[in-house]
């Protein structure tokens, strides 16, 4: 048995050799730590004289973003590895390959996707990514369905369940975005600019109301198994490729907390445009492209949702009549509760985001952060009572009038 120790770049290219058919014996390696996310080390490690690479990718045993006094479990590189291998059955394309998972070492080596840019930078360098609509909504749609009630036996979705309790990464969403955002919390990072503004959050208690809504849910409702960290800085990409990685958060929870990711991370960056936008026409062309692609989204993932439903469906009752219906209008009203959380808890929670927070012009960051609360608020408020995404995007627009 292998004991855990967190790797060095050395012993990162030591290991890589021992794995079967990767590289040339005794060929030179290179290794380079490259992780910026808030939880792991990252190694890339190439063979220059192939150009052949991989990605290790290790667990530490705390928090990295706060430090060891933040323990964190190491079984969270289980529940990735095995979350990325589920979702590669569903839709191969759209996830990095694992290629070995070694549980002593929280290790997962993988596929190394450095052609591919995070999202999240592609979009505030002001890309746009054609295919990215499309890719998205078939990950969500055949994730979600084919993990939940609908879409596999009911018996085994259960056995599913209990394979990916991961009740220290929920513990994190729960405190993150559905508490501390709503209090004058030790972890929250409140920019002194918008300091009105969070106060008067702390008070709305109509909006916590909602909140505690959402969080109900979130706790209890076990719908599909999510990705459970779907914002932009968990997509690679390009012009014609989408690869959805980082699933350590997955859990079995509400459908609409994974959209709701993809849709809120689209808004932070909607938000940002105040600064990333050299004028107002352009800030309005990307602000219409950033929208169009949650409506594309929206309506992409429920047509796939709704064929597979038809085509796949394990269950008889769920062919009832209207329930179908029923059923995406809850999503779709869970999607838009959880965008706004998800928003909100980015303006001034632990972790922010680039979009935002790599804005120089203070002028123009206090009114990105003044927007994103206010669509996120509006958001959570009105989720409930949504009958349409355009209810969404009606509210993103209102907000920079
Ligand atoms: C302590 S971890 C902070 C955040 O990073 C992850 O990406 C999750 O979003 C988490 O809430
Ligand atoms: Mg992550």
């Amino acid at each position: 048995m292998t004991t855990y120790h967190a790797f060095t770049e050395a012993e990162a290219v030591e290991y890589a050799r021992t794995i079967p058919n990767l590289f040339a014996p005794n060929s030179e390696l290179a290794s380079r730590e490259i992780g910026d996310g808030n939880l792991n080390l990252v190694f890339h490690i190439s063979e220059p004289s192939t150009g052949r690479s991989i990605i290790l990718k290790q667990a530490l045993p705390y928090a990295k973003v706060v430090g060891e006094s933040w323990p964190l479990t190491l079984d969270r590189a289980r529940i990735e590895s095995e979350a990325l291998i589920i979702q590669e059955s569903l839709c191969p394309d759209l996830v990095p390959h694992v290629f070995v998972y070694e549980k002593d070492l929280a290790l997962t080596v993988m596929q190394d996707l450095s052609d591919h840019v995070i999202m999240r930078r592609g979009l505030i360098e002001g890309n746009r990514y054609p295919l990215f609509a499309q890719h998205i909504a078939r990950f969500l749609a055949h994730t979600l369905f084919y993990t939940s009630d609908l879409g596999m036996n009911q018996q085994e979705k259960k056995e599913r369940v209990k394979q990916f309790i991961n009740p220290e990464l929920c513990k994190i969403t729960e405190d993150l975005i559905f508490d501390d955002p709503y209090y004058n919390a030790e972890t929250n990072n409140v920019p002194p600019a918008i300091q009105d503004a969070i106060e008067a959050l702390w008070q709305d208690k109509e909006l916590h109301l909602e909140v505690a809504i959402l969080r109900n849910s979130f706790l209890t409702h076990a719908q599909s198994l999510l990705h459970g960290d779907l914002h932009t800085g968990s997509i690679f990409i390009t012009q014609d490729s989408t690869k959805v990685i980082d699933p350590e958060f997955a859990y079995y929870g509400p459908m609409g907390f994974d959209i709701g990711a993809v849709f809120a991370n689209l808004l932070l960056n909607y938000a940002a445009q105040e600064g990333w936008s050299k004028d107002a026409e352009s800030r309005a062309d990307y602000r219409g492209y950033l929208l169009g692609t949650i409506k594309d989204v929206w309506t992409l993932f429920q047509g796939e949702f709704r064929s597979l439903w038809s085509l796949y469906g394990e269950d008889r009752l769920s062919k009832t009549e209207g329930y179908q219906d029923w059923y995406l209008q809850q999503v779709l009203r869970d999607t838009i509760g959880y965008t706004g959380s998800k928003i909100v808890r980015r303006v001034h929670g632990l972790a922010q985001v680039a979009d935002i927070n790599k804005l120089e012009d203070e002028a123009a960051k206090e009114r990105a952060q003044r927007i994103a609360l206010r669509i996120g608020t509006a958001l959570i408020k009105h989720n409930r009572q949504a009958q349409s995404i355009d209810e969404l995007l009606e509210i993103a627009v209102k907000a920079v009038e």
